[in-house]
């Protein structure tokens, strides 16, 4: 059998029993590395001046990082991917910054990937590489001699072509995606706008899910990732969540809990959440002091300007709300800047009358899929989703809302508080299906499956 080689920005090791604690995709990725006998590589996370690649085996699964310097750091990973690409692949063209330096960092960074890893590829291994950090690579391994399989999964969107033409080497960075044989994108709307791109600006023919530029042919395909829908289910009955659950019945006393839970990045709508979440209690008033939100975001990326900028906003937007219409007895919003262990959030989940998930733009958005599993059958909440979220093509039965809009946002918290049991069951019950159907083993077999046949 062939062996799998993983690459992508930073690399997780597995820690044996508490593996669940580390997430859908990257259980599912040790998974298919244990069986295919592989290798993940990437940053270590940490900086210095050594190239040495660093092999570790833990609970069967090898992987293999390496360090950056602080200027890689700065230019490739805090600028180019995170300043750049990041902002411009979520339609905030305002936000994104255009730096010779980093653009220079990225290609030196993806080049020095390319050749530390090339000697570490077999003949038949297939490889695959993740995301927006590494688009490149694939060009710079082939650049190597490397003749492999590669694919490339892109787990942000793909932007509309005259967003994409802001950026100064757009066609360079996309004739990069012509040397894989095959590129995967979240929905089949990601996917159209790489087309367009490709048809208008590169003369490209489309052939089924073939796509021809000059002498290279690659497949392009929609594989909408998952979560690990049943080892999620199986830890709500865990110690940690149904303890979580109780605390959260508790501390509600009696009061509708409606939940958020995303990294704390602009892109996630926080702030246009909580203007709408605003003026729901400001319009209901008497349904007001019956609810409250939680509203669990741990920083991320705080090296970068513009994250330090939203940090700033919600926490002053927060202490306004809650300035406003707090009583003695009852906080409407409860804004946390921890993280939570992953159990622990099914318990939350469970407890909450409300999954209010309304990113402004979301590649997929794996919470509204978490959401949806840690629901009782027999009395679900109901799920508020953002209709510019991936997930939003799956998960259709949600109330999908625009979330730059305050009055949508009020309107389906109303609308979610005065839904009939009935009403929530029908529309949960299909979701789950699809949420355990095309779980993350599901888009892994898919993804593996098509790049074997590209
Ligand atoms: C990118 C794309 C795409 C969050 N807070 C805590 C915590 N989380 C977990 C959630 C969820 C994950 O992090 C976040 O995943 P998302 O999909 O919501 O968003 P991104 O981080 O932006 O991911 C996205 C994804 O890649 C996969 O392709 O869906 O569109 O942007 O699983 O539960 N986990 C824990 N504590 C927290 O406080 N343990």
């Amino acid at each position: 059998m062939s062996r799998l080689i993983v690459i992508s920005n930073r690399v997780q090791v597995p820690k044996g029993d508490d593996e669940g604690a580390q997430g859908g995709l990257a259980v599912a990725l040790f998974a298919a590395l244990r069986r295919q006998n592989g290798i993940w590589f990437g940053w270590s996370g940490e900086t210095g001046e050594s190239r040495e690649l660093r092999f570790e085996t833990n609970a069967d699964v090898t992987t293999a990082v390496i360090d950056l310097s602080e200027q890689d750091v700065e230019e490739y990973y805090n600028g180019y991917a995170n300043r750049t690409l990041w902002p411009l692949f979520h339609y905030r063209l305002d936000m994104a910054e255009h730096e010779r330096d980093y653009q220079g960092g990225y290609q030196r960074v993806n080049r020095s990937f390319s050749e530390i890893i090339a000697p570490h590829i077999e003949p038949d291994d297939l490889v695959w590489v993740h995301d927006y950090h590494l688009i490149p690579l694939g060009s710079l391994l082939r650049e190597r001699g490397v003749t492999n399989r590669i694919g490339f999964f892109l787990h942000i969107p793909w932007p509309p072509k005259r967003l994409l033409t802001a950026l100064p080497e757009h066609q360079a960075l996309v004739e990069t995606l012509f040397a894989y044989d095959m590129v995967g994108f979240q929905t089949e709307e990601w996917l159209d706008s790489f087309r367009d791109y490709v048809t208008n600006n590169m003369e490209a023919t489309i052939d089924g899910d073939r796509i021809t530029v000059g002498e290279r042919t690659i497949r392009a395909i929609a594989c909408p990732i998952g979560i690990d829908a049943q080892d999620f289910v199986a830890s709500l009955s865990s110690e940690d969540a149904t303890s979580t659950h109780a605390r959260m019945v508790e501390s509600s006393n009696g009061r509708d809990l409606i939940v958020g839970v995303d990294r704390l990045d602009y892109s996630k709508g926080l702030q246009e959440r909580f203007t709408g979440y605003e003026r729901f209690l400001s319009t209901h008033p008497e349904r007001a002091a019956r609810v409250y939100l939680l509203q669990i975001a741990p920083p991320t990326r705080e090296a970068v300007q513009s994250y330090r900028d939203i940090r700033a906003v919600l926490n002053a937007q927060s202490g306004l709300i809650n300035g406003t219409h707090a009583d003695i007895d009852w906080v409407p919003l409860r804004y946390v800047n921890r993280g939570h262990s992953r159990s622990m959030l099914g318990g939350i989940y469970r407890a909450a009358r409300i999954g209010l998930v309304t990113p402004l733009r979301d590649g997929m958005n794996l919470v509204a899929k978490e959401y949806i599993a840690a629901q009782d059958p027999d009395d679900p909440g109901v799920l508020i989703l953002s209709q510019f979220a991936g997930a939003a093509a799956q998960l259709d039965q949600a109330i999908l809302v625009n979330p730059y809009s305050a009055d949508d946002i009020a309107e389906a918290i109303e609308r979610a508080l005065s839904m009939p049991r009935e009403e929530r069951i029908a529309r949960w019950r299909p979701m789950f299906e699809s949420v355990m159907a095309e779980d993350v083993t599901w888009w892994l077999a898919r993804f593996i499956d098509a790049l074997k046949e590209a």
